[in-house]
């Protein structure tokens, strides 16, 4: 019988526990690029080969081989730096990648364009800032993102906690990552037999496919709980300390454009836990996923097809037959918002804390806007730690009043204003694109400003500036930037040309649905602006943009199920 799983299994399992032939790779300075066996591995270790695509023709007239580099990705449970850390960071940026630091969707570091005789010193100057990227990508539990700021609460605070905790249980134990990057010579030491590692919960074959895992703090839903393989709602007791966690399993945005087999999904609440149970949990959902997602096609491998196979009924039991007891039924929260809180903010301790929307995550010096600098001036002034978010934003916690004025001199000196030109760009995310991605169809990144600009001429017309709508842009289907939760959303088709979703929920709670297809710049508008009018005039009170579009029939709702696969709304 012929053994159908797929080539990354065969991969994982000959790897030596993650290792390949990635060493080796390095050693090539022939090359900027490693083989292509390495670049799945590599992932592990939170990197992804990547060439520079605007250069890629001209490069290619001139025989050239592509302008290779390497994206990284630090692994960062909880979100949160010390401002020694953020200096550190900062350095790396300019001193081994593309001078900028980019803020993920799930909270955590990106260096971009850091070349192949770069990485071990960059992963070594990571390490030296006490931060790895062990697990932030690859097919194992990645880093786990939490509610931000932990200093807001008693549940913000729990929410940091089960993420380290969560992300440190989870974290693959081979030591092929101390090894490669850290300690070079005991792999190039050819005498020494290799380490007896062992992987006692992923086993040489790991996960079939990437982990999610999310922990929010409601009403706030600023992780996109339903977004994600497992996530964890926090549960208030009567006098607002935890009394545990609801579960959901089984989201997921990823699909392929015109594969109906592929599509994104909202999860599923799994029951409740309590707070000392709630690593255990991890372990076993993540656990039955390693045991029942489909090994043979990548594309169906999340947990998401996993539940949509068995039912969550069956998965439900699977897992507590491995926990040994059972969970409680999940308990009432209520959302009402994804957002950030942005601007200043006072703390139950009376300290400030400084909400920064930082456009597409992207941290840069551009003239007359000095982002870079102003945040290195603030680490630079101490005392206060940085929590970086889910929605690509980051928050100054823990300033006293003496160093409010302070940083509020250094960003004015440096043209930041933490007034945001409309609530639409204020709730806007847009994942990176061109040119790093290899995957991309459509600019993402370098143009969303752009067009909110465009549409912040619609918003002044119906006089919507400043309401929030959310806005999400991807460059291609896989939905890094959460576009199918967007009350308005862009996935990227080919050069310039975007299918447009309307009909999420504010709170992030139901997909949106399909409305047009293929339509560029001049269209979006042409298409945006009527219904911002007509939302305008004939919203019913406290109603937002996404509601509105399907009470007025614009859409149809995601009715009856957790995906949106069918019942399609298109614009003739
Ligand atoms: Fe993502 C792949 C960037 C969050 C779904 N994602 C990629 C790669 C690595 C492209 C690749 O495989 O070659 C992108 C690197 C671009 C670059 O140049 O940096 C990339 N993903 C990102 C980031 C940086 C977007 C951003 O602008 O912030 C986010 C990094 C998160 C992190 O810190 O770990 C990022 N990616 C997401 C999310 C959002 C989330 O998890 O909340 C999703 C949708 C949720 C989900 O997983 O379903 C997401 N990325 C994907 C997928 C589709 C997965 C699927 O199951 O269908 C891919 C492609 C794949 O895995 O095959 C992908
Ligand atoms: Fe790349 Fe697509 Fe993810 Fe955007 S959504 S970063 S284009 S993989």
């Amino acid at each position: 019988m012929t053994d159908k799983r797929a080539r990354n299994e065969f991969l994982k399992e000959e790897s030596h526990y993650l290792r390949g032939t990635i060493v080796d790779g390095l050693s090539h300075v022939e090359t900027g690029a490693i083989s292509e066996d390495d670049t799945q591995l590599i992932k592990f270790h939170g990197s992804y080969m990547q060439d520079h695509r605007d250069v890629r023709g001209e490069r290619a007239k001139k025989k050239l081989e592509k302008a290779y580099s390497f994206m990284i990705r630090l692994r960062l449970p909880g979100g949160l730096v010390s401002p020694e850390q953020w200096l550190k960071l900062d350095d790396i940026a300019g001193t081994y990648a593309n001078g900028t630091l980019r803020l993920t969707t799930r909270a955590t570091f990106q260096y971009h364009g850091v070349i192949k005789s770069n990485l071990r010193r960059t992963m070594q100057a990571i390490h030296g800032a006490c931060l790895d990227t062990i697990a932030a990508c690859g097919d194992v539990n990645r880093n786990v993102i939490c509610a931000g700021n932990p200093f807001f609460s008693p549940l913000h605070a729990a929410s940091a906690d089960l993420a380290r905790k969560v992300s440190d249980h989870l974290l693959p134990k081979t030591s092929a990552y101390h090894e490669i990057w850290l300690d070079g010579e005991k792999v190039e030491d050819k005498t020494r037999p290799a380490e007896p590692d062992t992987e006692p919960l992923y086993g040489r074959h790991y996960l079939p496919r990437k982990f999610k895992t999310v922990i929010v703090v409601p009403p706030v839903n600023d992780g996109d709980v339903l977004a994600h393989d497992l996530g964890y709602i926090a549960i208030a007791d009567g006098n607002g300390a935890l009394a545990g966690w609801n579960i959901s399993v089984g989201g997921g945005m990823g699909m392929t454009h015109g594969d109906t087999k592929t599509f994104p999904r909202t999860a599923d609440l799994l029951g409740f836990c309590a707070p000392e149970q709630a690593v255990d949990v991890a372990e076993k959902v993540m656990l039955v996923q390693r045991d029942w997602g489909n090994r043979e096609n990548r594309a169906n491998a999340r947990l998401k097809y996993t539940i949509e196979r068995v039912g969550i009924d069956k998965f439900r039991a699977e897992v507590e037959s491995r926990l040994g007891y059972k969970l409680g039924a999940p308990r009432p929260f209520k959302f009402t918002s994804m957002g950030d809180p942005l601007g200043w903010h006072q703390g139950p301790d009376k300290k400030w804390h400084l909400g920064l929307f930082i456009e597409n995550g992207r941290i840069a010096d551009k003239p007359d806007h000095h982002l870079r600098t102003a945040l290195r001036e603030i680490a630079n002034s101490g005392g206060v730690t940085f929590s970086l978010t889910g929605n690509q934003n980051l928050i100054v916690c823990n300033v006293g009043t003496r160093q409010k004025s302070k940083i509020e001199t250094i960003l004015k000196q440096h043209g930041i204003d933490i007034a945001i030109s409309s609530g639409l760009r204020r709730n806007s995310i847009s994942c990176v694109a061109l040119p790093t991605c290899g995957l991309a169809l459509a600019e993402s990144e370098r143009f969303l400003p752009e067009l909110i600009t465009a549409l912040e001429e619609s918003l002044d017309k119906a006089g919507l500036r400043n309401d929030d709508i959310v806005i999400r842009m991807t460059g291609c289907p896989n939905g890094c930037g959460r576009p199918y939760l967007a009350e308005i959303g862009f996935v990227g088709r080919a050069p310039g040309l975007y299918n447009l979703y309307l009909g999420a929920a504010f709170d992030g709670t139901r997909l949106n649905k399909l409305y047009a297809q293929d339509v560029g710049k001049a269209r979006i508008i042409e298409l945006l602006e009527p219904l911002l009018l007509r939302y305008a005039n004939e919203r019913n009170e406290g109603e937002h943009f996404g509601d509105f579009v399907i009470r007025a029939g614009v859409v149809k709702p995601t009715l009856g199920g957790n995906t949106f696969h069918a019942d399609i709304s298109l614009v003739s």
